[in-house]
């Protein structure tokens, strides 16, 4: 039951504040869909990102280097159990060439994600040890901050990874429903996902949150998943609608309207002003840039060099060839909104800055 004394004025006042929302404040503002209510959230949510960033938005090359994965997840492509995909490993000089290239297009971070590919995860020398020179010579050869997004790992590797430069572990919960969890991560352990976050942390890492919404996820799951956002303290949290992939178990699922997906973006940005929110150009392509910005999300997420034989994930090809998934396209865009890239420095400081306040925290 909501409490009936919340109204918008109320819960805007307490964000504008930045006094911490409850669980009803937070279903309030998710259970909005006249359009006037909508707009005034998104509003809000512009204010609080100027509040923190100005007019700065950070941009996130995105370096899928291996759609091999030992996880069975029901909404990815990636699946293992989906025999008709034809997959790639890309070798260290293919990993460098487009490291290189998002670099020199002006990205702010390169994100390496990968699938649960034993290739590079079996402990080393093989494995492990493969991953490790590849993502040493990526920075050697870009001095970018990077991400991370192997999956779970085992927490020995943590410090390896963050002696090789690593700034950011990603890893997304999905949802914070135990019960959801287990239907969409099969044979996924909740907590080993939950705590080797937490242990990321701990070495001195930046870490990723994010949820996907449209795949059985009630109100109060979104709800409850922003509150689980707020006990790990992620520095930046996410939210993507679920795409249907051929396939997959769920092939069939309606992707969800983009209307729930901003409001969770805009009410992130209520609950996490100086948080890091992205807008993937994963989910909608270049076209659905803007209302993600719109509604108060501060990274693009996803820029992919065309010609380089990389995927995405939700949309595995959208945009990507025909260049639009790139620094150039996006600049445009931010700039008919009044919006810019950050200078550089702007997010090597960010980066310096927060990673010196974790350290600080878990020493
Ligand atoms: N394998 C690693 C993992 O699962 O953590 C990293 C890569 S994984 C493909 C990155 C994220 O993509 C997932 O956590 C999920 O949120 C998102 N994703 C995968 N399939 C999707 C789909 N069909 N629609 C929307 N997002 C999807
Ligand atoms: C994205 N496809 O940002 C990427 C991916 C992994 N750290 C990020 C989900 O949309
Ligand atoms: Fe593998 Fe990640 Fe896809 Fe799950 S979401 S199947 S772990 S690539």
């Amino acid at each position: 039951m909501q409490s009936p004394h919340l109204n918008m004025g109320f819960v805007l006042d307490k964000v504008n504040r930045e006094e911490f929302l409850n669980k009803d404040e937070i279903l309030f503002l998710l259970s909005r869909t006249d359009e006037e209510s909508v707009n005034r959230i998104y509003a809000a949510a512009r204010e609080m990102r100027e509040r923190y960033f100005n007019n700065q938005i950070f941009l996130y090359g995105f370096v899928y280097f291996s759609t091999f994965c030992r996880n069975n997840c029901n909404f990815c492509l990636y699946r293992r159990g989906n025999h008709s995909l034809e997959r790639y490993r890309k070798n260290e000089e293919e990993i460098l060439k487009t490291a290189v290239s998002l670099a020199e297009s002006g990205v702010h971070l390169l994100d390496l994600t990968m699938g649960e590919d034993p290739e590079f995860l079996l402990d080393r020398p093989q494995g492990l040890g493969r991953l490790l020179e590849m993502i040493k010579k990526v920075k050697e050869a870009t001095g970018l901050p990077l991400m991370i997004s192997p999956g779970v790992v085992p927490q020995k590797y943590l410090k390896d990874f963050k002696d090789a430069g690593v700034n950011w572990y990603a890893l997304y919960q999905e949802t914070h429903n135990r019960d959801l969890y287990t239907k969409l991560r099969v044979e996924q352990d909740y907590d080993q996902r939950w705590n080797i976050k937490i242990a990321a942390h701990r070495t001195g890492m930046l870490i990723e949150e994010g949820l996907l919404t449209g795949v059985g996820d009630t109100r109060e799951d979104d709800a409850d998943s922003m509150l689980a956002m707020r006990e790990l303290d992620a520095e930046q949290v996410r939210v993507m609608s679920f795409v249907p992939q051929e396939n997959t178990p769920m092939e069939h699922w309606d992707t969800p309207p983009r209307l729930y997906e901003l409001l969770i973006i805009a009410v992130m940005r209520l609950l996490f002003p100086d948080r890091l929110i992205p807008a993937s150009l994963d989910v909608d392509g270049i076209k659905g840039l803007k209302q993600r910005l719109d509604a108060g999300a501060n990274v693009v997420t996803s820029i992919i060099p065309p010609q380089a034989g990389l995927a995405g994930v939700s949309n595995n090809s959208l945009d990507i060839e025909d260049g639009n998934r790139t620094v150039k396209k996006v600049t445009e865009v931010l700039e008919e909104m009044g919006l810019a890239p950050a200078p550089k420095k702007a997010y090597l400081d960010w980066v310096q800055e927060r990673q010196r306040q974790v350290e600080e925290r878990f020493q």
